[in-house]
């Protein structure tokens, strides 16, 4: 008999739900589902305007506010593939990957408190709070990029006069997937500084030199990374050819030990320059981008994403993609990804697209919720 048929007949079939009945299963059933011959991401691609994000969360703010809800408001995406994690609560941007969009408005403070999650955030927009992360106050204006690795207190404070919005980015799934998590909240609302405000940027004011203690490896021993020298560190690259996927890209590192400046998940500054059109390809890893400035497409799948400034879209696992930048001005795009955590598990693997000279056919186009 031909194994399909094998399997099919009464008396295996028989077998195997009994199998069901007291908590056993049959593996001749479940390997060709468990054993994929290649990445099957739940998470779909997916695209978040900013225009939605903004409008809920300036309604959110006539509903929540830190002071009476004890937390941050902010509102993460759900990756509509990811919903069959409802049941248990929610769903995630990717697999290991959170992401939201956090307001805080002027006066308001969000409590200190300290997870083993790791996070970074990506200035959106607004200039005039502060996150304390360990001890010391970042003051944050659009286009900073902060870490905060998991185990640091940090809370966050708008002394400021203008709401202020933010990408934060968290590895919760992939925590929570592992039974990971830890969390605390601070004994006393916020902490109080512990060390001069901005340390961490004073001490790296020159750039690519570090203090001689910071040979030592340390979890954050730079808190912020300020806009201007990453946009010149753009402006120098951008002298050479372009990388033919991603354009003009830099890496957010941590200086005593060339990692990714936050654990587990690797974030970039990309430029597209005007005119630029990439080529497709994919990898392992998933990416959520941000955008922070101008205009463009991304073919996922074969199916074209249009983005423009502040909104959020996801690369899925194994996911082709290609980026052009079809606006007037060169585009900007911050990114974060489990680029490290494939790393660790010895999973990095990519393919470049081959056929039709590098770039997908395209088959559909993508409509995003309007408010
Ligand atoms: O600001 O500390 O979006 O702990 C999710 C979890 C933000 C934060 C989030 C968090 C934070
Ligand atoms: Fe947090």
């Amino acid at each position: 008999m031909e194994a399909n048929a094998f399997l099919q007949s009464e008396q295996v079939k028989q077998f195997s739900s009994e199998l069901e009945k007291v908590n056993l299963g049959p593996l001749w059933h479940a390997i060709p589902q468990l054993m994929n011959h290649q990445p099957k991401p739940e998470a779909v691609p997916y695209l978040w305007k900013w225009e939605l994000l903004h409008a809920k969360l300036m309604e959110a703010s006539t509903i929540f506010t830190p002071d009476r809800g004890g937390e941050r408001r902010a509102i993460y995406i759900q990756n509509p593939g990811l919903a069959y994690k409802k049941p248990w609560g929610w769903a995630s941007a990717t697999q290991t990957l959170y992401a939201a969009i956090q307001l805080i408005l002027p006066g308001e403070t969000a409590p200190s408190h300290r997870h083993t999650q790791s996070a970074l955030r990506f200035i959106s927009k607004g200039k005039g709070a502060y996150s304390i992360v360990d001890g010391e106050r970042l003051y944050m204006e659009e286009g900073d990029f902060l870490t905060t690795p998991g185990g640091l207190w940090h809370g966050h404070s708008h002394p400021g006069t203008e709401p202020m919005f933010w990408l934060d980015c968290l590895d919760i799934p992939f925590m929570y997937g592992i039974n990971g998590t830890f969390f605390e909240s601070y004994p006393d609302h916020i902490q109080q500084p512990e060390r001069p405000d901005d340390y961490s940027a004073w001490r790296y004011r020159g750039g690519m030199v570090r203090p001689i203690s910071d040979r030592t490896e340390k979890k954050a021993p730079l808190g912020l990374y300020k806009w201007k020298p990453t946009a010149e560190a753009l402006e120098g690259l951008s002298r050479f050819e372009p990388d033919p996927y991603d354009g003009v890209a830099v890496e957010y590192f941590n200086p005593s030990n060339g990692k990714n400046a936050t654990p587990n998940i690797a974030s970039w500054m990309q430029k597209l320059p005007r005119g630029f059109e990439g080529l497709a390809h994919r990898h392992t890893h998933s990416v959520i981008y941000h955008v922070f400035r101008g205009s463009g497409t991304t073919v996922i799948d074969g199916t074209r994403f249009d983005w423009s400034q502040g909104d959020i879209f996801v690369v899925p696992p194994w996911a082709l993609h290609e980026h052009a930048n079809t606006g007037t001005e060169d585009a900007l795009l911050f990114s974060a990804s489990d680029l490290p955590l494939m790393e660790r598990l010895d999973l990095v693997r990519g393919e470049t697209y081959e056929r039709n000279r590098g770039r997908q056919e395209v088959t559909g186009r993508f409509s995003p919720i309007l408010p």
